[in-house]
């Protein structure tokens, strides 16, 4: 008996009004995806139309992001004047593209600007005194912050001291004493009225471009709706939810990363040897996010926003291949902190989180704190001891605690912190180690933060005869998929195995009969169904489908998330849906 890995949820079916069968209709969609759309919360007919209408027409009007009128207005008095503008961004793939739209933006509205990319290790998070002294110094009259500011008050009013208006544009939580910008711009006000507050650092500097460039011409248009493909890195990099106004932002910029890519990004996609027609949000992910975080690890961010500001090919050739050194050495490096955290870590055992400290870079803390999320299932939060104070990042499981909060809680023993539910850093104040473990453990014990066996949400259940091209292209408009907006998930119910073998880097490849033909099954790291599968098996398989190019053909392919004996699950009516076991031949 082949028992199922993870709990298999299948999605209540959702009630299809009269109107939303009709939008369906309108746009093409099946009655079955209609059913995945509405489990997925397309509940409205203008959800659906903003899911799969015209990406423009999803985005929202700009003006309605808190203070968006002052931060115009100051930066109109700036052109008037000819104040020079700071724009300050953060080092991370999201603050770098951040940065990028806001000084072209700017640029392309006429003002004089300096961007300034902090580094993690002299500046750290936030508005940096650094910065402000350079601003000052290079007399910059307004300083405008992308994709950071909103926990950094001391700054700003060190700015404001000094007559220098900051202009916070952010998307992170808002604490209890915000600051005193001259404005805040961050749809998570509590006070903001904006629709979607889901946008990113880059998003958020986007919808700005947006305020300012758009002028009812379609040349105006043009000139905003072309930094699509910038804000879309960020927002993929900081994993926000492809939905909504994100996803508008996503299905625009990956059209554009794909047809007309700016030089930086054009260089950035060959030396990741991606092919231009074919990326999608995961290679944005995998690829094109990774490099650009790499520089700000290793201590080479400006090498990564002069790529992203590149106006010359051979210049930005040249940038991608430095770049690509900088991703080297960052892997090299993260191999070994990963190795040395998990033997200090050891068996976490009961505890319900997890804090350590060591001599790891503090630019690949983040991944080992997140590594170590993944592997042990609870909060994580790992120290560098390389820093004065010490920097500390955590990462949590989703829907386990909630980092922002419980950092919130453990304010006293730190220096400055910030963060979301799944991902906080901070700066640690000197000796304060054992208090806040203490402190974060108590506040871990007294929520759910060992994730017990994890749900796989299933979107769809079928035979194996319904698995066709039919079936793969509607599932293909769900496309951007991505955080919040997972691949669809197939429940393919009464399969026969005909053949089993194990291939190379412990996987396995199956096939399983379709009528008279037979359809392939891939099952990644899953050495053990070698042993555990026959020919003449009968299982149901929870799986992606996937179209695979070889050898000339294309096929289908079922990407395997998770497989057990044929009727085992038998919950949620699951049979329901594709009629009785007998019937399934
Ligand atoms: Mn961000």
């Amino acid at each position: 008996m082949l028992r199922p890995t993870r709990a298999w949820a299948l999605a209540a079916p959702s009630p299809i009004s009269s109107e939303l069968a009709s939008a369906a209709d309108r746009l093409g969609v099946s009655r079955r995806l209609l059913g995945v759309l509405a489990a997925r919360g397309c509940a409205r007919p203008e959800d659906l139309e903003s899911f799969l209408g015209d990406p423009v027409a999803a985005l929202h009007d700009p003006s309605l992001l808190p203070d968006a009128p002052i931060f115009r207005m100051r930066l109109e008095r700036a052109r008037e004047r000819g104040d020079r503008v700071m724009v300050y961004g953060d080092f991370d793939a999201d603050g770098l593209t951040g940065l990028a739209v806001m000084v072209l933006a700017l640029r392309a509205w006429g003002l004089a600007v300096e961007p300034y990319v902090p580094s993690r290790f002299a500046d750290g998070h936030g508005l940096s005194v650094g910065a402000v002294d350079r601003a000052q110094a290079t007399g910059c009259a307004v300083v405008v912050t992308v994709d950071c500011g909103t926990s950094s008050p001391d700054e700003i009013a060190q700015a404001a001291g000094c007559g220098i208006d900051v202009l916070v544009t952010d998307h992170h939580h808002v604490p209890d004493r915000p600051p005193g910008a001259t404005a805040l711009v961050n749809a998570r006000r509590p006070d903001s009225r904006y629709p979607d507050p889901r946008l990113t650092g880059a998003g958020v500097a986007f919808k700005l471009a947006q305020l300012l460039l758009e002028d009812g011409s379609s040349a105006g248009r043009a000139r905003w709706l072309d930094l699509a493909d910038l804000a879309t890195i960020g927002t993929v990099a900081d994993v926000a939810p492809l939905l909504g106004e994100n996803r508008a932002i996503a299905r625009l910029g990956l059209e554009r990363l794909r047809r007309s890519a700016r030089p930086g990004l054009a260089a950035l996609i060959r030396v990741a040897a991606l092919p231009p027609d074919r990326i999608d949000a995961e290679s944005v992910a995998y690829s094109i996010a990774p490099r650009l975080n790499a520089a700000g690890r290793i201590g080479e961010v400006t090498l990564a926003a002069r790529l992203l500001l590149a106006t010359d090919a051979s210049e930005a050739d040249e940038l991608a291949g430095q770049l690509e050194e900088a991703n080297r050495t960052r892997r090299d490096l993260t191999a070994v902190a990963l190795a040395e955290a998990r033997e200090v870590v050891g068996d976490p055992g009961e505890s319900p989180a997890v804090v350590v400290a060591g001599p790891w870079p503090v630019g690949l803390i983040g991944l080992v704190a997140g590594r170590l999320a993944d592997a042990h299932r609870r909060p994580v939060v790992v120290f560098s001891t390389d820093t004065e104070p010490w920097r500390g990042s955590a990462r949590a499981p989703s829907g386990g605690l909630d980092l922002a909060r419980a950092f919130g809680s453990c304010e006293r023993h730190f220096v400055r912190y910030g963060g979301h539910p799944e991902a906080a850093g901070c700066d640690l104040r000197p000796g304060a180690v054992d208090a806040f473990r203490a402190d974060f453990q108590a506040l871990a014990a007294q929520g759910p933060s060992v994730v017990a066996q994890p749900s796989l949400p299933i979107d769809l259940v079928v035979r194996v005869l319904d698995v066709d091209y039919t079936l793969f292209h509607e599932l293909e408009r769900l496309e951007p998929v991505g955080s919040g907006n997972p691949p669809a998930c197939v429940a393919v119910l009464g399969a026969t195995v005909t053949r089993v073998r194990p291939v190379s880097n412990g996987h396995v490849q199956m096939t399983v009969a379709k009528g008279r033909e037979v359809l392939d099954v891939i099952a990644f790291g899953r050495a053990d169904l070698a042993g555990a599968v026959r020919a003449g098996d009968r299982v149901d398989i929870v799986a992606n489908i996937g179209s695979r190019q070889f050898g000339g053909f294309e096929s289908l392919q079922l990407e395997l998330m998770d497989v057990a004996t044929a009727g085992a699950w038998t919950a949620a009516g699951a049979w329901a849906a594709v009629g009785s076991p007998e019937s399934v031949a």
